[in-house]
């Protein structure tokens, strides 16, 4: 099962990889020898992983903020964590939620704007909104000068907002049931769309707006939003958003996926630099087996394969835990020091070619120590990265067969998807910048 699971063999598009991870290695050590440099990046990654980020959630009221606060975060509406939502005004205050398994990111939920005697003003001082990264603006009608006000408020303020139009659900079947002979729901979308775009020209900033249904997040508008909200963070802030972003489709796990494969090279830096010890049965791997426990976790956890997960999976689903497991490659939800030295001595025949490649580069001279420590470190990540995304495709498919919680269609993978900038720009990691600009808290 093992070797199954983790094949092994260098494909073309995984040396392209090594290669420009081997660059990024070769700017670091041109700072510093290799403890100095894995000590420096052991606190990027400690920051990477914990940078705060704050979306408040804003709009019409009843127009669905609290149900995509609880989306979001990849609840239920009846879970114990929940934003309370319902058919009468529910939120009065702005309240924060945090995200279950990443609680560095905070969802706020803000009251809505429904009152004819709104200000904008007023409002925007009530919910704070310097405190945003950005926000979502929600209306599940037509955009009012109420949404008109506040946008042009938060653009004054400095701050980014996107524009989510909900419940389209409710307008399509409306239409399909009431004008069958002429129904088309690309049609109803775009007049959607198309009017409230209309109505937030003249706001002073090109506006975007978001098709949304929140009973099923990944569809309509979701990844278009998803990629939106991305390139409008900063960069420092990109990584951890995405990981925190809930499963509902193909195209979200492989933007995570992306995001994870570029710090490989961080991780594996500071697992054979920081603090390494000899790997048990596997004598000629020296590395730090906490790190790489830890980033094991972080990929089950991000892709919806831990315990916990995998336990809401079966509440939300009603799908026995042992048929969610079937479909794994790989079934071991618990990552332990045992597990990873098992993947280690796996990885460490295949990674010797990596290792001599490596040694090539001159200015990585002080990897030379730990040449072979580090391609089986990395190899070993990279696997079971891969493998990880597999299988959270697996229980996706399973849960919905036509490749996510929501139409993907064409958007199934990374193609055609800007997928150069998402690969490239967005996942890319500019460790030095981080040190320069990102990690002076909030
Ligand atoms: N059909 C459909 N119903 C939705 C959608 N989003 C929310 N709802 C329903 O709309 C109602 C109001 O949703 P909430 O999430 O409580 O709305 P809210 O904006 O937080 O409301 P207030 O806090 O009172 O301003 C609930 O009954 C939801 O189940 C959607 O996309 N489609
Ligand atoms: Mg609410």
């Amino acid at each position: 099962m093992a070797n199954e699971a983790f094949p092994s063999g260098h494909s073309q598009s995984k040396i392209l990889e090594l290669s420009r991870d081997t660059r990024a290695l070769k700017e670091a050590f041109e700072a510093g020898d290799l403890p100095a440099v894995a000590a420096r990046l052991q606190s990027t990654l400690h920051a990477l992983e914990n940078v705060r980020l704050d979306i408040g959630v804003t709009g019409g009221t009843g127009s669905g903020k609290s149900t995509f606060v609880n989306a979001i975060r990849g609840l239920g509406d009846e879970d114990p964590n929940s934003a309370c939502t319902g058919v009468v005004e529910m939120t009065m205050a702005p309240t924060p939620y945090l995200h279950p398994k990443y609680p560095s990111v905070i969802i706020w939920d803000l009251p809505g704007i429904g009152a004819p005697a709104f200000q904008a003003d007023k409002y925007v001082q009530r919910v704070r909104l310097d405190r945003y990264d950005f926000l979502l603006l929600v209306t599940s009608e037509s955009v009012t000068a109420n949404h008109a006000r506040l946008a042009r408020e938060i653009l004054q303020q400095g701050k980014r907002f996107y524009c989510i139009r909900s419940k389209v659900d409710v307008d399509i079947a409306a239409s399909r049931s009431r004008r069958p002979s002429s129904f088309s729901e690309d049609g109803v979308l775009s007049q959607i769309r198309d009017d409230c775009v209309q109505r937030l020209e003249g706001e002073g900033q090109d506006p975007k707006v978001f098709l949304l249904s929140m009973f099923e997040l990944g569809k309509y508008d979701f990844h278009p939003l998803e990629e939106a909200m991305v390139r409008g963070l900063k960069r420092h802030k990109r990584h951890a958003f995405l990981v925190a972003l809930p499963n509902v489709s193909k195209l979200t796990l492989q933007r995570k996926a992306a995001s994870l494969r570029q710090h490989i090279w961080l991780v594996a830096t500071v697992a054979c630099g920081a603090n390494p010890s000899p790997v048990p049965g596997v004598p000629e791997v020296a590395c730090d087996l906490y790190v790489l426990t830890h980033s094991l976790e972080g990929y089950l956890r991000s892709l919806g394969l831990d315990q916990p997960s995998l336990l809401k999976l079966v509440e939300q689903t009603g799908r026995p835990l042992r048929e969610i497991l079937d479909v794994l490659h790989d079934p071991k939800t618990k990552v332990t020091e045992a597990l990873v030295a098992e993947r280690l001595g796996q990885a460490s025949g295949d990674a010797s070619a990596f290792s001599q490649e490596l040694l090539n580069v001159p200015v990585l001279g002080p990897l030379a120590a730990c040449g072979l420590s580090f391609a089986t470190v990395y190899w070993m990540l990279r696997t079971s990265l891969d493998v990880a995304v597999k299988d959270a495709e697996n229980v996706l498919l399973q849960d919905m067969p036509e490749g996510g919680r929501g139409r993907v269609g064409s958007q199934g993978d990374l193609r055609g998807t800007g997928a150069g900038w998402w690969t490239d720009q967005m996942g890319w990691f500019d460790w030095n910048h981080c040190f320069t600009e990102g990690w002076r808290g909030h």
